[in-house]
């Protein structure tokens, strides 16, 4: 079947697209533009402290030292980093401090990207059992690329000389800061802009024969792939917002309303099949992946589960390293905002009240330090992102399989919005001769006025896109001439403006979310020996007795850890050398020992001959680290 990009094809009733079913929202692969990851990784890799790449400083402070940063913050994707540079940015880190940061690939994409794993600790010594750890993986979906950049930054906030590493003593943190490499380079780096979630391998979604022959296009060649308004009665569903002509809502036929728009992403019939969009660029959304309520029958969600190189690489890893603890993933998700409630929650009732307590924490740990200025609304409360869901997600698997502390974190939500400012009459304007809008702020009749009712959902982003990021997160719908659907209108929101914050405010949720690393890093479980002694009976006879202690706040095995027979138990070992054990087994092993200061206490009787002047004891779990004594018997 020959493709006819140029030919009409008839329209027809049974166009998928038209009937509002935009089957993905990647676009098509025809302009991999390497010119443009070129030209960003040369901004990324500037050596200029904080000019090209303030997100990637590491003080917020270096935003704010010009006034023009502050004005019109820096729109989405600039100053994010793409795969050149962010790999040269890791390298950079490992070189500051080689004792603390080491990076090795853990998979390699299927367009031929590293995954990078960074370790952060000083490494074991040898022979020594390892310390418990964190991993934080980011950047699973395409679009999240605030996940990888907020990575990123807490890798160079330890890998800074001055930093304070000393809570690094006690654990191990890993940090994949990009699992997807791929998808992320191609929301980055590559032209046109579109909307991409996934990692691009190649998926026949409409069975012709071809990989991503179809998917959306930038028709009218502003270099970005938007939106379609469609005046179409056989297929419309919506009608414009009296509010705001930008929003489209679906039409209310028990008010009278006759629906006038049907809404698409921005694109014609690429091969004449006389479907439109219908093949995008394939791919697998990495946070769906996971083997855990894996989605059946969803290409989005893999042909199977852990299907894909960059998810299959990360469980292998995962399962060679059991003193993993926690795995906190920066995506769609979000589980720490809010905190978990049963009948929703499905965490076990005996873990429950410790992810309630964590959530509680983060939220403290990622307040802003400054609450908003009177009139601003302030930053949005664990919205769910669109299209987001827990099944097959990291966190969920984690928990669930596992059996650690799963953790998911959406870093950036909707954004402050400040007050509208009430706009002057003309004549006085004219009069007093004020132009500069800094001064009309300050007059009595341009005060800010606070949104009454509060601004929600599409108004709300449409109000932070006039009065923060002035006009340039959402393209204004223009019409345009279709090949096939004669005048349509394009326009909407630039891709992934919605997901990710100015780069200028990444240090920032970089610094929170690094503050809420420590916290959680404090909390892992942490065995101790607070007794441990050995009493003479007479006769070479001594009854040694050990209490073994968890400080930490986690305990060494979740419920669920244990139901999963993932979660690595506590082994206590008696070495008695050349004496002889008459009752007491010399390996003990304990399932589970809570948090906040839950104990076992053991014994046993030893006979020791002449000369055996002491035993040993030692408690170890991987994911609670170990303790030992020397007993000595007198
Ligand atoms: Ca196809
Ligand atoms: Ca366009
Ligand atoms: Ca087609």
């Amino acid at each position: 079947m020959p493709a006819r990009r140029d030919v009409p094809a008839p329209r027809t009733a049974n166009d998928p697209t038209a009937a509002g079913i935009t089957p993905m929202r990647t676009p098509r692969p025809k302009a991999t533009a390497r010119s443009t990851v070129t030209l960003v990784s040369a901004l990324a890799l500037a050596p200029a402290a904080g000019t090209a790449l303030p997100a990637r400083g590491q003080e917020p402070a270096a935003a704010k030292s010009t006034t023009a940063a502050a004005e019109a913050p820096s729109l989405f994707p600039k100053g994010y980093a793409d795969h050149a540079a962010l790999s040269a940015a890791l390298r950079r880190a490992a070189e500051a401090r080689p004792d603390r940061v080491r990076v090795e690939a853990l998979a390699r994409s299927a367009q031929g990207r590293e995954v990078w794993l960074v370790t952060l600790g000083t490494p074991a010594p040898a022979g020594a059992r390892s310390k418990p750890a964190v991993l934080v993986v980011a950047n699973l979906e395409a679009d999240h690329v605030v996940g990888g950049q907020a990575a990123l930054g807490i890798i160079e906030r330890l890998a800074d000389p001055k930093a304070d590493l000393g809570w690094l003593d006690r654990v191990t943190v890993y940090v994949v800061p990009r699992l997807n490499p791929d998808g992320a380079e191609r929301v980055v780096a590559q032209a046109p802009a579109a909307d991409v979630r996934t990692n691009l391998r190649p998926i026949d979604r409409d069975r012709d024969g071809r990989s991503g022959e179809d998917g959306p296009d930038d028709l009218d060649g502003d270099g970005v792939v938007t939106r379609m308004r469609v005046k179409d009665p056989k297929t419309a569903t919506s009608v414009v917002d009296e509010k705001d002509p930008r929003i489209l809502r679906k039409a209310d036929p028990a008010k009278g309303e006759r629906a006038v728009y049907a809404e698409e992403a921005e694109g014609r019939d690429d091969d004449g099949d006389g479907l439109r969009n219908e093949d995008p660029p394939g791919g697998v959304n990495l946070n769906r992946n996971w083997p855990h309520r894996w989605t059946e029958f969803d290409r989005e969600a893999g042909f199977s589960p852990a299907s894909e190189p960059e998810v299959f690489g990360l469980i292998r890893f995962a399962f060679a390293h059991p003193e993993i603890a926690a795995v906190w993933s920066f995506g769609l998700n979000d589980n720490l905002r809010e905190e978990p409630k049963k009948p929703a929650s499905t965490l076990d009732d005996a873990d429950l009240p410790l992810f309630a307590e964590l959530s509680r924490a983060y939220t403290k740990a990622t307040a802003p330090a400054e609450q908003p200025p009177k009139g601003v609304s302030p930053a949005g409360q664990g919205t769910p992102a669109p299209g987001a869901t827990t099944d097959g997600a990291l966190s969920e698997w984690a928990y669930h399989q596992f059996g650690a502390v799963g953790l998911a974190s959406r870093l950036w939500t909707t954004p402050e919005v400040p007050p509208a400012v009430a706009e002057k009459p003309a004549e006085k304007e004219a009069s007093k001769g004020q132009k500069e809008p800094g001064k009309a702020a300050e007059n009595k009749t341009a005060s800010p006025q606070p949104d009454t009712p509060a601004l929600t959902g599409e108004a709300r982003w449409l109000a932070w896109n006039d009065r923060v990021m002035k006009g340039r997160a959402f393209v204004p719908f223009k019409p345009f001439d279709h090949p096939t659907l004669g005048k349509v209108e394009i326009g909407g929101w630039r891709p992934g403006v919605r997901l990710n914050p100015p780069a200028e405010q990444v240090g920032a949720l970089a610094g929170a979310h690094l503050a809420f690393l420590k916290d959680l890093a404090g909390r892992l479980p942490k065995l101790s020996l607070p007794e441990a002694k050995a009493v003479a009976k007479g006769g070479g006879l001594y009854e040694v007795t050990a209490t073994v202690a968890n400080e930490g706040y986690f305990p060494t095995a979740l419920a669920q850890g244990v139901r999963t027979g993932k979660a690595p138990p506590v082994l206590v070992r008696l070495d008695a050398g050349k004496a002889k054990v008459l009752s007491g087994r010399t390996l003990e092993r304990v399932d589970a020992l809570a948090g906040s200061g839950g104990r076992r206490s053991f014994r046993w009787l030893i006979q020791a001959p002449e000369g055996v002047a002491s035993v040993r004891i030692d408690a170890s779990c991987p994911r609670a680290g170990s303790a030992e004594a020397t007993v000595p018997l007198r």
